[in-house]
């Protein structure tokens, strides 16, 4: 196989340009810069701050002594992986991977009947879906700031959102959204919209990136596809109602007052290729007014697609050209932008460029004045709009005014304040928006603050994600780690503190103080209805050729020394762990059977197989858990 891709080509000249990128010049740049270690001074609009190496600024240090504990939770999406990662900040140790939408050996997620539940079969038991892809996590709020509660979670290729429990950091729920293809940003409504009292996270809303026919029949003509927008309830996860709209979304943001969300859109264009993507020279940042779709729903006036029960409204730019019964509102922005994030000072959505150098700024209360009559020209929203650098992408706040974005095509981050950028925007060409740039290791997407999209950013680190890590560590073969680095951001100049690789392929991530979740340690017996509480309940109970066998766990023993079951059974087995100290986990494996899974301290887990082949099958605990854990056995015979 030949790559397209040469990784020490210099890059393109074209790279220095501060214009407008046209279609052309993407096309090559698309191709030819995935790597820019070669990138001069020339190809840097400021003078970009020397990468630090030694780890420590202005008392930031990554490096914590032996047995320290993060000051950070970060939650990262995995990517293709499917799952979801926590790590601790500044250490940038990973802590915990929790499977979501792809089966996980270690826990046994996708063997379980709880988590095979979970995930969603097909008629005969198997898992309806082993891939997934998630890019974006966010977590609910309270008050304009994370309240430990959730986090959830996209899989683009099957239009899954997952909820992951931030107590027992499990995922509890997936829900797949009807009539979605390519479902990509997520966020957490910060309010409600109507009910003060209601002063946390109810909705999540999720962009619907592809368009397809609606509904999915195949044979209607590409221009009449459409995308939708839909609001998940928060505790429920059922789809509470989706808008039919124009163009593709990609990232998803809110405002604080839980009025407003937004979509970038990158495919105003409505094309089916990729040229056609970017004909036009602006695209749109997509404003959704919540309150007026929510009482549009209660008037019942919506429709809904195929088997779907969920009320779609109609929010197309064509049927919502009245400000005073719009239900949505298209501000113009250039050219396929990629991002719209939420201001900590809660004034502003920010939509970065990507094919357009620039970053859009757009003022909150002029969206909310256009929506009531008092705004005429909706586009006058736009507060600023300001050259950045180029490929902008994601940006994320320090809580002091100042904006990172990630600059793909740069490698770099550029720090810009953003009321100099409004100053600079209506005329002031004095005005000194560009703080500071700094090189990043290579080709950053994903940007994030400490605390960044709340009211209490703290401006403390930044993490890049970079997608490409080339030289910055051992080669492993042509799959390289991806380059997650950190960035000191307490003081005027940016520095780097540290490269993590982490397993590919993350794209979004938040970080947040350790002491905004409360993480419980061992389960409660009562959680789970199938539960052993006594190993005098064990046993194997036989109906027909469905057998039950029950048995718990207390290090080091299963409660059943052997159990016997017959060629062909059906055979559920459930197990409870009585052990009650944290992290006293067992695993239970089958051999031959395909099993393996977990049970931590008072959980209780069930499989299901068919008992198919006769023989003596020694069970063993998986998980290291006693000085005795290779003795902790049991047999299944399984007679002729
Ligand atoms: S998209 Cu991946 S780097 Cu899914 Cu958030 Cu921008
Ligand atoms: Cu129980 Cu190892
Ligand atoms: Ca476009």
């Amino acid at each position: 196989m030949k790559s397209e891709i040469q990784l020490s080509t210099p890059n393109p000249a074209g790279l220095a340009r501060r214009k407008f990128l046209n279609t052309a010049a993407l096309a090559g740049l698309s191709l030819g810069t995935v790597a820019c270690a070669d990138k001069k001074s020339e190809n840097v609009a400021g003078p970009a701050s020397a990468p630090s190496t030694d780890g420590a600024h202005g008392g930031a240090s990554v490096h914590l002594k032996p047995g320290e504990l993060d000051t950070y939770y970060g939650i990262w999406s995995g990517g293709h992986t499917g799952d979801m990662r926590i790590l601790g900040l500044p250490s940038g140790r990973e802590l915990l991977r929790i499977p979501c939408f792809v089966p996980d050996a270690l826990v046994g997620w996708g063997i379980t009947n709880e988590s095979k539940a979970i995930m969603g079969t097909k008629a005969d038991g198997s898992l309806r879906y082993t891939v997934g892809d998630s890019h974006h996590t966010h977590a609910s709020y309270k008050d304009g700031n994370y309240d430990g509660r959730y986090s959830w979670i996209n899989d683009k290729i099957n239009s899954r959102i997952a909820r992951v429990r931030l107590d027992y950091f499990i995922c509890d729920k997936i829900t797949q959204l009807p009539n979605v293809q390519g479902f990509h940003g997520i966020f957490p409504d910060k309010r409600d919209p109507v009910d003060p009292a209601i002063n946390y996270t109810t909705r999540v809303f999720c962009g619907g990136e592809f368009a397809i026919p609606l509904p999915n029949t195949g044979s209607e003509d590409a221009s009449k596809y459409r995308s939708l927008f839909s609001c998940v309830d928060a505790e429920t996860m059922e789809v509470r109602w989706q808008v039919l709209i124009d163009g593709n979304c990609d990232l998803v943001a809110t405002s604080f007052d839980g009025k407003l969300a937004a979509t970038n859109q990158y495919n105003t264009e409505m094309g089916a290729h990729y040229e056609d993507m970017m004909a036009a020279e602006r695209d749109a940042c997509l404003f959704y007014n919540v309150a007026r779709i929510e009482a549009a729903v209660k008037a019942g006036k919506f429709k809904t697609i195929g088997k779907s029960k969920v009320p779609v409204v109609d929010g197309t730019r064509e049927a919502n050209s009245d400000p005073k019964t719009a239900l949505t509102a298209y501000v113009s922005v250039p050219k396929n932008p990629h991002g719209v994030n939420a201001t900590p000072d809660q004034k502003y959505f920010i939509c970065a460029g990507k094919l357009s150098p620039t970053g859009t700024v757009i003022e909150l209360a002029k969206v909310l004045d256009w929506f009531d009559g008092k705004l005429e020209k909706l586009d006058s929203a736009i507060v600023a709009e300001v050259e950045l650098g180029l490929g902008p992408l994601h940006t994320a706040f320090d809580g002091r005014g100042n904006a990172y974005t990630t600059l793909f095509l740069d490698s770099q981050v550029v720090k810009w304040n953003i009321e100099a950028a409004i100053k600079f925007h209506n005329g002031d060409k004095s005005a000194k928006y560009v703080v500071d740039r700094i090189d990043v290791q290579y080709q950053p997407g994903h940007v994030n603050a400490s605390q960044s999209e709340t009211i209490a950013a703290d401006g403390k680190y930044l993490a890049v994600g970079c997608k490409f890590s080339k030289d910055r560590f051992l080669p492993v073969g042509p799959l390289h780690a991806e380059n997650e680095q950190l960035i000191d951001i307490s003081g005027e100049k940016m520095v780097l503190l540290a490269d993590h690789p982490v397993r590919g392929e993350p794209h979004d991530f938040i970080i947040f103080k350790r002491d905004l979740v409360k993480p419980k340690q061992v389960y409660s017996l009562d959680d789970f209805p199938n539960a052993i509480k006594d190993p005098k309940e064990s046993g194997v109970f036989r109906q027909g050729k469905k057998v039950t066998v029950k048995m718990t766990s207390q290090a080091p023993a299963f409660s059943l020394r052997e159990f016997t079951v017959k060629k062909g059974d059906q055979v559920t087995l459930i197990l409870t762990n009585l052990d009650k100290i944290e992290d006293l986990t067992h695993g239970f494996a089958i051999p031959n059977y395909n099993v393996n899974f977990i049970v931590n301290p008072q959980e209780t887990a069930s499989v299901t197989f068919l008992a198919d082949e006769p023989g003596v099958y020694w069970c063993y605990c998986t998980h290291f858990c006693h000085a005795l854990h290779l003795e902790m056995r049991t047999r299944m015979i399984v007679e002729a």
